[in-house]
């Protein structure tokens, strides 16, 4: 029987490609080689994060991303490896990552539609790199608006999360997974190092109708507005009805935490905050953190709020705009929005 098991699964179980080729190839011409370029650039982090004490890819470059973040070694090579390989898929027509301050385009002269713009954050939860805790890389796909094949302008860049084709992460944990959503529904790849491919693990993932954690970080409450400080206290109140207290879970890596509320049900916030004037909508940005986990939230059932508004419909003004950012269980992102919809002005 297992035996039978294991031959079926090595005969059957879907690629990353295979996926994207039956299902979207169809109405978006190329996306698979999109998913690709993603595909082998991440494998090639997985590859360096599995072996970072030794890889020589520890500590800081010495220089400061336009966040004003110190730049981590990982952090420049994930980014650089990242650009490469998705502009040479000549597919994508305007790449917007965390680490430039400018959306990266193609030089024209290589084959390709250029039909697609992809933000991503090549590796989130950089401050966890050097202490072996899950980090992740993050993107979303959008079908560029602007007419022909050549380089993406900034309006190709700046599209709400309701534009996106296509969104997902890839979470370096023990084992490497790709999360991929779609309007086919989100489905999980693991990464077989003994194969070098992303095989189909987890199909249709549902946010489970069950909240078991929230997930922020209370180190920051003395800056918190009215409304979530209620909502912290509110989550942490015995009420067998609504299953509170919840637990509480915060890794501090974007990925990691989306990832288990993925499969255990859960809510995450990153409020915004008094701490610093230099953030006042919160820390994480809209274009490849906030409106891809969005969007794989709603394709599992669940639902991505600013607090005052579904962060899908928010239109960026910039690039590396951030917003303030509940995901999670639809419910409970609800309830939390009825907490701190005051605190908007
Ligand atoms: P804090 C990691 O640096 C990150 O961008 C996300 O992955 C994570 O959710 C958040 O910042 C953690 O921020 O302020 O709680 O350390």
């Amino acid at each position: 029987q297992m035996a039978g098991r294991s031959i079926e699964a090595a005969a059957d179980a879907l690629t990353l490609h295979q996926h994207v080729l039956y299902h979207q190839s169809k109405l978006y011409p190329g996306l698979e080689k999109v998913l690709d370029a993603i595909s082998l650039a991440s494998k090639i982090i997985s590859g360096k994060v599995r072996t970072m004490g030794l890889s020589g890819v520890v500590g800081k470059t010495g220089e400061k991303n336009v966040q004003g973040e110190e730049v981590n070694i990982l952090d420049e090579l994930s980014n650089t490896v990242m650009i490469k390989r998705i502009l040479d898929s000549g597919e994508v027509c305007a790449v917007v990552t965390e680490e430039e301050e400018e959306f990266a385009t193609p030089s024209t002269d290589l084959p390709g539609r250029r039909g697609y713009v992809v933000s991503i954050d090549p590796l989130d939860g950089s401050s966890n790199i050097d202490c072996n805790v899950p980090i992740g890389t993050i993107f979303g796909i959008f079908p560029r608006t602007s007419a022909g094949d050549g380089k993406g302008t900034l309006a190709d860049c700046l599209q709400p999360g309701r534009n996106l084709i296509g969104a997902g992460y890839v979470i370096y944990g023990p084992s490497t997974m790709m999360v991929y959503a779609s309007a086919e529904g989100t489905f999980g790849f693991t990464l077989d190092p003994s194969v070098g491919d992303y095989l189909l693990t987890h199909r249709n993932m549902m946010i489970p109708n069950v909240c078991k954690n929230f997930s922020v970080n209370e180190g920051n409450t003395a800056y918190f507005y009215p409304g979530d400080l209620a909502l912290v206290a509110w989550l942490k109140e015995e009420d067998k009805e609504t299953s509170r207290p919840l637990g509480a879970r915060y890794v501090g890596s974007l990925i990691s935490d989306f990832h288990r509320n993925l499969l255990y049900g859960g809510l995450f916030f990153y409020p915004h905050d008094k701490k610093s004037k230099k953030t006042p909508n919160g820390k994480l940005r809209l274009l490849y953190e906030c409106a891809p986990v969005s969007y794989i939230a709603k394709m599992s059932g669940g639902k991505g709020s600013t607090g005052a508004m579904d962060v899908l419909d928010v239109v960026p003004t910039d690039i590396h705009q951030r917003v303030p950012i509940y995901v999670g269980n639809k419910d409970w992102v609800e309830r939390a929005e009825s907490f701190v919809r005051g605190d908007y002005v």
